[in-house]
């Protein structure tokens, strides 16, 4: 049985991942971090209590800037294929925490590299690196694929920079199975809810219900290329289980600006959206009936900002067989679908009551 190491595994894509490997055969092994709350919602469905039979879900207390907890874990699990996942991963607040990204996501990187050699693991264990779109930031090239050159605009892009070229330099020069994926956006219900997409699904879905009144949004005009999460996660398997060790971009090559979202997500709930004013003034209403909807907040913005991030995954695709399975409006779809249900649990508890107290999403 193959064992499989994740860090970041109580994260959107941790989760999905946990669980394709499960159903894989894998003996799956996740990193969490201490917190005061209980922080494995999306894991919970996948736990074993430590007497079962036959275990195979299992998961330690560490962080990824604590060298000797990493190398401790590595040790004890002997894995055949770490998922590097965790990071801080949010843009915007990476120009808050620039150092402390910097420590999680680019030496991060480093200390489980180097823990593999440190243990001699080098010719066993493979590694796979949660590389990103936001590497190409200030766009040289439309669409972004492998060969197009790097320009990092945030403090989060630049760690993740370093993190994507110390496992090209720890594959060629020791010999790891090392790889990067370089992931374009991709969402699904289980999206933080701070990142845009699922800002605007779960959003619209509270005004349906008259739970909220309105949406402040930042930049309306950024384009992205978003997918489904789940289809990403097959990705990092097929990159790491392929005979070579490469770096792959796994896009859609579809592309379209926050607006866009926004306007097919209220038009899911039967809401036609009208746009009046310009830049910061610019407001979102209810063509029907002249409510104000979306606000521009510029607390939003970013000091630099990704215009446009488009992929072209010919590579995945013609190497690895890859293909994604959902397009942009079965994206929006699902998490409509997926945010109405749980506005309607909500419900259910307001109106019995329970006092039902409103999440702090910034
Ligand atoms: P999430 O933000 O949902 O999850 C991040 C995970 O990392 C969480 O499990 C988090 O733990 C954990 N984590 C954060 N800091 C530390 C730390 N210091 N030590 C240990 N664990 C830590 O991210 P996603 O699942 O969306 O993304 C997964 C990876 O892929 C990330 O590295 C991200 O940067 C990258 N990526 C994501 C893309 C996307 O569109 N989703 C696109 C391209 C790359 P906790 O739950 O406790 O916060
Ligand atoms: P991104 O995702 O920065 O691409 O990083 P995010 O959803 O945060 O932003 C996408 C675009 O939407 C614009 N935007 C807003 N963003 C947020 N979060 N909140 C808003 O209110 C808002 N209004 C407009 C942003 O300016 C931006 O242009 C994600 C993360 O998952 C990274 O970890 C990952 O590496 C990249 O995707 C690929």
């Amino acid at each position: 049985m193959k064992k499989a190491l994740i860090t970041g595994i109580t994260g959107q894509d941790g989760a999905y991942l946990a669980e394709y490997l499960l159903e894989k055969g894998y003996e799956v092994h996740g990193i969490k971090r201490r917190s005061s709350l209980i922080n494995t919602q999306r894991i919970d469905h996948l736990y074993e209590e430590p007497h079962c039979e036959n275990r195979r879900f299992y998961l330690h207390y560490g962080d990824m800037t604590d060298s000797t907890n990493l190398i401790r874990i590595i040790q004890e699990v002997q894995p055949d294929e770490i998922y590097n996942l965790a990071a801080q991963s949010h843009v915007k607040v990476s120009f808050e925490s620039p150092e402390y990204t910097a420590n999680a996501d680019a030496l991060g990187t480093l200390r489980l590299l180097e823990a593999i050699r440190i243990l001699k693991l080098e010719s066993k264990t493979r590694f796979y690196q949660a590389s990103t779109s936001e590497l190409f930031g200030k766009v040289q090239e439309i669409p972004q694929k492998e060969t197009t050159p790097f320009y990092p605009r945030s403090p989060y892009a630049v760690a993740k920079l370093y993190a994507y070229w110390i496992t090209v330099n720890y594959r060629e020069a020791y010999g790891i199975f090392a790889c990067n994926g370089i992931l374009f956006n991709h969402e699904s219900p289980i999206r933080g809810e701070t990142f845009v997409t699922r800002k605007i699904t779960r959003a619209v879905a509270r005004i349906r219900y008259g739970l909220q009144d309105k949406l402040y949004l930042g930049n309306l005009d950024a384009k992205r290329d978003w997918g489904y999460a789940k289809d990403y996660v097959r990705a990092m398997w097929m990159i790491l289980n392929h005979e070579v060790p490469d770096d792959y971009v796994i896009a859609t090559g579809e592309v379209h600006s926050v607006r866009e979202f926004v306007e097919k997500a209220f038009s899911y709930v039967g809401i036609e959206i009208e746009w009046i004013g310009k830049g910061i003034y610019e407001k979102g209403i209810d063509k029907n009936t002249g409510k104000v909807l979306i606000e521009v907040d510029p607390r939003y913005f970013r000091p630099t900002e990704v215009d446009i991030l488009v992929g072209d995954a010919s590579k995945a695709r013609e190497v690895l067989g890859w293909q994604p399975t959902v397009s942009f409006d079965e994206l929006v779809q699902i998490m409509m679908d997926s945010d109405l249900k749980e506005v309607e649990k909500e419900l259910l508890f307001k109106n019995r009551g329970y006092i039902y107290q409103q999440t702090y999403i910034e």
